[in-house]
């Protein structure tokens, strides 16, 4: 120190603060998958992971902290104890079970409501402005659930939820088109998961809608079997659990995006999970993505896509299902 302040003459006192604190907890597959690409993309340069295994921590923050000089300038830290998450900007949760291999998601719900509950009240203690983003399945449920543990606002509890079944989807558009996935404009809204609604009637390609070019795409009577591309999104998950155990880098992926679309304040839209209460004739607090509108405050706006009756009923028995669920959930 002495020796350095001999070549460093000081101007300003350095900013400590950045602004872009992310806590996430749960270091498993889908919690590293997700700080590993915050971190190489530059999304953030202050992550702190919590998790309940103190080996696991350690292990992740030293690997992480050796690649720092890959990085920019990151701060790392990890612990058990949720004071150093202090006045993050931004809390993912990705703790608790995840589904063995043919496990349906809402099977884990009230193993994972329990681990919710030891988590929130301790998270909101030391950030009471941050914003919840919920990944731990089943993820709409455990959204809701969230929302009621923390009395936030709406705008401040958000779910993962089709954000990644969408990416999915365009991945598939993008090899029958042969056009890159970004190019392709499609949102699955609704459950994460089995229920999952495409909307069929606004895929498009430059503004140049499928449906006007076969009246019935992803219906049952669609000579071209499109439906059969939705299938397989709803199939993803459990594929790859089967082969490699778990799913990781595409979710992680998906949450960079959305951290990244938050912190930035760049009002982009995607289909994340939120109180469908008020829309498409829903009447009950279910929680179910819609495509929505996100920046610094979480989630600005809900767009109210247009959907025809096939895709509204469809979305109508999603929330019914979510409904159910919600009902039997013990608090
Ligand atoms: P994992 O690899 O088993 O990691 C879970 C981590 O949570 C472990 O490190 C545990 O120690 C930790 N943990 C458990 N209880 C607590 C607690 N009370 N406090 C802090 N940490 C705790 O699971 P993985 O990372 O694969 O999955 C995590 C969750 O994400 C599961 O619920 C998955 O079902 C869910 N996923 C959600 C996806 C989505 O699209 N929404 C995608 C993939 C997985």
């Amino acid at each position: 120190m002495a020796t350095i302040s001999k070549v460093l003459q000081s101007r300003q006192e350095k900013m400590i603060d950045t602004g872009n604190k992310v806590t996430v907890v749960g270091v498993g597959q889908v919690g590293m998958a997700t700080v590993f690409s915050l971190l190489t993309q530059g999304v953030t340069n202050n992550i702190v992971m919590v998790d309940t295994n103190e080996d696991k921590l350690k292990g992740e923050m030293m690997d992480l902290q050796h690649g720092s000089a890959f990085l920019c300038n990151a701060t790392i830290k990890a612990g058990t104890d949720y004071s150093i998450t202090a006045d993050s900007q931004i809390c993912v949760i990705a703790a608790g079970v995840r589904q063995m291999e043919g496990e349906d998601r809402r099977n884990l719900v009230q193993r994972n409501v329990e681990v919710l509950k030891g988590i929130v009240p301790q998270l909101l203690k030391y950030s009471p402005n941050t914003i919840f983003l919920i990944t731990s399945n089943p993820v709409d449920v455990l959204t809701y659930v969230t929302w009621k543990i923390s009395g936030l606002p709406k705008h401040r509890v958000i779910g993962s939820g089709t954000n990644l079944d969408s990416a999915r989807f365009r991945y598939l558009l993008s090899q029958k088109l042969n056009i890159a996935p970004t190019s392709c404009h499609a949102y699955i809204i609704g459950e994460h998961g089995d229920s999952s609604v495409p909307v069929w009637s606004s895929v498009n390609i430059a503004g140049v809608r499928l449906r006007d070019l076969n009246k019935n795409i992803g219906l049952d009577c669609d000579e071209e079997n499109w439906k059969e591309t939705h299938t397989q999104v709803v199939q993803s998950a459990y594929e790859v659990i089967k082969l490699k155990g778990y799913t990781s880098w595409a979710i992680g992926l998906s949450l960079t995006q959305l951290i990244k679309a938050i912190l930035t304040n760049v009002a982009s839209v995607h289909a994340v999970t939120t109180s469908l209460k008020g829309e498409h004739g829903i009447t009950e607090d279910v929680f179910l993505s819609l495509p929505c509108v996100l920046g610094r405050n979480g989630i600005l706006d809900v767009i109210r896509q247009p959907l025809t009756d096939v895709e509204r009923e469809q979305l109508l028995q999603s929330a019914k299902v979510m409904a159910d669920v919600q009902s039997n959930i013990k608090f």
